[in-house]
């Protein structure tokens, strides 16, 4: 009818580009991160740390540091034993033994930065002198930094007490006969592909201010945490204690990009120091500590294969890879996702994939946008290109006839994944289309006057996201489910508060609610007001990662919405008269839905309701819904990426020209924050494939560039120029038809990159197959002794 003709025609929210509510706050200096806050009698800690990759503790003498004025309280490794369990492992390696990880190290440190002694002092400063004085003994001991040798049947085992080898797990998923069809194929084609090293740089390092109240029995801590109500639980089995005398809040946090997920060292650390003095006790990590101590990503071998057929069909896809942990399994192990979307878009029904984690002497490894998706794109595009070059077949018609088609779609994958839905062929071609590669062709001239070759390169890609629902992870080991919980609650000015468990980690994910929710609740926007990240006041819930917000909290405010929504509509009805039927929400207001002149204020409405005063008989009071929505397994997000590139032959030197991305993340629910997150994933991705790199003295074992100064993060001078195209393919599987968005950008530059290289330097059979893409790199390449 009319009326709800005006409903559908009102403006909808979701697809609109409206500004961040974030913004009003940030740019005006009222944001709030953890180092903002600062409590009367605060103490700020400082850990002294292992300078060793590996070592034995002797001995340790705090008596000089305990005489230093403003030293409140020291921990060593035993009163940790004593105090607290080990860190506990939320998303372990499947089959992986527990390694006995304690907030400061017992008898042996196994990596460069873990913590040895803490001590909470008036001041940094004299935290930190106290530190100078204390007298740690270390006997250093032999060490592995290199993922290779770690796994070599010879080498020392760093964790002997339950390891065997330095391999802590091995997965197996396969399907079909993957090596009797790679050993009968046409053609194959094999290489090992290094994948560097690298860290998550979130602007705000990690940070932690914690209050302990005995006589409340509270212990509150404010922290750059993804997942306050994960960390929550994890400090309650650490710290011993009940869960619910622990508070977590995480209001604005500076990045966080996967390493934030999870409980630390240095959070038990301050819990014990602020239980023990009885005062607030802050830590904030330096970028130095930042670079030694916080989990790093991505480091991995991929031995990757492809059987084809001479006319380029894929028979068979085989990857075995290495995943370099460091020293401990971190909160969330390993790349995991590398087995599930090794063989891409692609058409494969014999493939199979081996996943070992192997233990080294560096710092953890842990999540980092993308998880696993960038490195294992890398090993497997630019071997399709290789393979291209091989069969003298156009690497985008190679691509063509192996990539799944629409009509393929549900497609269940070798490794067990389902991809929803999508139009891969539809993204290749419009990546084609965009970078003109039919001007491209061999008599296009691709050599510059000054001599460079120019050259275009592709890779096509798949990205899981969301997270799975409960029943799916637990058999994979995981120790939570992945339900996202909403509580939406009427206040007496009309306005409705959202409480979430999402913390704001600069995603804009506070923005993206209040349009979903305004949708829902056909309310205006500046009616909702988002409560995130705190675990006192929020329902519990799972966190903000694996581009999940938009799937899975969307998914809760929709129930929890039209939980709300109904009772609402029940309340109006005693005001006006009428069947709760006839009416609907409106902007500030409900109305009858024929006669517009027939309306009350929300106001009005939440104060019945809240009052209790004039509302139905059978109605209780009170205005609010709380939903706990369990996600689809995943939805899969694609795309492709296509780079032109020009290389100086004699230096190796090179410039991306351009660089186009082909996204589909299904339906955008803003235009500005997809392409604001799909960009800043781009530049951690061209971070990762271009200069970004940790690197370890093959002999003492030390990070050699562990500063901003050493460490080569692009900046926005160092920033290709970028354009994005998107396909906009609901999923049939989410709530309104999203994919998640946020890692995407990660995945596809390296190998698209690498991809132009080679084709520009075609002539000089140029291979590449470590990142990052250095000059030097691009140069040695070129005078590698086998084209000499
Ligand atoms: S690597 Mo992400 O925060 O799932």
């Amino acid at each position: 009818d009319e009326a709800l003709q005006q409903l559908s025609s009102r403006e909808k929210q979701i697809g609109k580009q409206v500004l961040r509510v974030e913004d009003l706050r940030l740019v005006r200096g009222d944001g709030c991160f953890v180092d903002d806050e600062k409590p009367a009698r605060q103490l700020e800690m400082a850990v002294a740390r292992c300078p060793f990759p590996h070592a034995r503790i002797l001995s340790i003498d705090i008596s000089e540091a305990l005489l230093l004025p403003g030293v409140k309280h020291i921990l060593c490794p035993q009163d940790i034993v004593e105090q607290s369990e080990p860190l506990t492992v939320l998303r372990p390696v499947p089959g992986a033994p527990a390694l006995p990880y304690y907030a400061l190290a017992q008898e042996r440190a196994l990596h460069e930065g873990q913590p040895i002694v803490s001590v909470a002092a008036t001041s940094r400063a004299i935290a930190e002198d106290a530190i100078e004085l204390i007298n740690i003994e270390y006997e250093p001991l032999p060490c592995i930094t290199d993922t290779a040798r770690t796994i070599e049947p010879d080498a020392p085992v760093l964790h002997p007490e339950c390891l065997k080898s330095n391999i802590l797990a091995e997965n197996v998923d396969q399907a079909g006969e993957a090596f009797q069809k790679f050993d009968s194929a046409e053609i194959t084609i094999e290489d090992t592909f290094r994948v560097n090293r690298v860290t998550p740089l979130p602007m705000e390092t990690r940070g932690i201010l914690v209050n302990w109240r005995p006589g409340a029995r509270r212990l509150t801590l404010r922290m750059s945490t993804q997942t306050p109500h994960l960390v929550r639980k994890q400090l309650a089995e650490i710290l011993r204690m009940e869960e619910s005398c622990i508070d977590v809040t995480a209001s604005d946090v500076g990045g966080g990009f996967g390493m934030k997920l999870g409980a630390y060292p240095e959070d038990v650390l301050a819990s014990l120091h602020a239980m023990a003095v009885r005062q607030p006790v802050k830590w904030i990590e330096d970028r130095l500590e930042h670079f030694r101590s916080a989990t790093h990503g991505r480091e991995s071998l991929h031995n990757y294969r492809i059987g084809a057929t001479k006319d380029g069909k894929f028979v068979s896809l085989v990857d075995d890879y290495v995943t370099d942990l460091g020293g401990w399994n971190s909160s969330f192990g390993s790349s995991q996702l590398s087995s599930v979307t090794f063989t891409g878009p692609y058409k494969v029904t014999d493939a199979y994939v081996r996943r070992r984690v192997a233990i080294t002497n560096k710092t953890p490894v842990g999540a980092y946008r993308g998880y696993g998706q960038p490195e294992v794109n890398f090993a497997r595009e630019v071997l399709v290109d290789r393979l291209a070059r091989k069969l003298k077949i156009n690497p985008v018609e190679l691509r063509r006839k192996n990539l799944l088609q629409p009509s393929d779609l549900p497609w269940k994958t070798p490794s067990g994944a389902v991809y929803d839905s999508g139009d891969y062929p539809l993204s290749l071609d419009m990546a084609v289309k965009a970078i003109n590669y039919d001007a491209h062709g061999k008599q296009a001239p691709n050599i510059r006057a000054d001599g460079r070759r120019v050259g275009v390169g592709f890779s096509v890609f798949i990205e899981r996201t969301g997270y799975a629902s409960a029943r799916f992870l637990m058999k994979r080991g995981s120790k939570f489910g992945a339900h996202e919980s909403v509580t939406l609650r009427a206040n007496r000015s009309g306005y409705i508060d959202l409480y979430t468990g999402v913390s704001s980690i600069g995603q804009s994910a506070e923005t993206a609610m209040i349009q979903v929710c305004a949708d829902v609740l056909n309310v205006d926007i500046d009616r909702i007001r988002v409560h995130a990240g705190d675990t006192a006041s929020t329902p519990l819930n799972t966190g903000a990662f694996a581009s999940r917000t938009m799937i899975a909290a969307a998914g809760a405010i929709k129930e929890a919405g039209e939980v709300f929504r109904d009772k609402t509509l029940r309340i109006a009805a005693a005001a006006l008269e009428c069947p709760a039927s006839e009416l609907m929400i409106e902007g500030s207001l409900v109305r009858h839905r024929q006669d517009a002149q027939r309306c009350v204020p929300l106001s009005n409405v939440f104060n019945r309701a809240i009052v209790g005063q004039g509302i139905p008989a059978d109605e209780s009071p009170g205005l609010d819904a709380t939903a706990h929505y369990e996600p689809p397994e995943a939805a899969f997000a694609f795309g492709t990426a296509a780079a032109q590139v020009a290389v100086d032959p004699v230096t190796g030197e090179y410039e991306i020209e351009r660089f186009i991305l082909v996204h589909d993340c299904g339906t955008v629910v803003n235009p500005m924050l997809v392409e604001g997150q799909v960009r800043g994933a781009l530049m951690q991705g061209f971070g990762a494939a271009l200069s970004e790199e940790l690197r370890y003295d093959d002999e003492t074992g030390q990070l050699l560039n562990g500063t901003m100064m050493d460490y080569f993060a692009p900046t926005s001078a160092d920033a290709p120029p970028v354009e994005l195209l998107h396909t906009e393919i609901p999923s049939p599987v989410t709530p309104f038809g999203v994919r998640g968005v946020g890692e995407v950008g990660t995945i596809a530059p390296a190998a698209a990159v690498t991809n132009a290289i080679c084709d520009a330097l075609a002539e000089f059979n140029v291979e590449i197959s470590a990142l990052p893409l250095t000059p030097e790199a691009v140069w040695r390449a070129m005078h590698s002794p086998q084209f000499e």
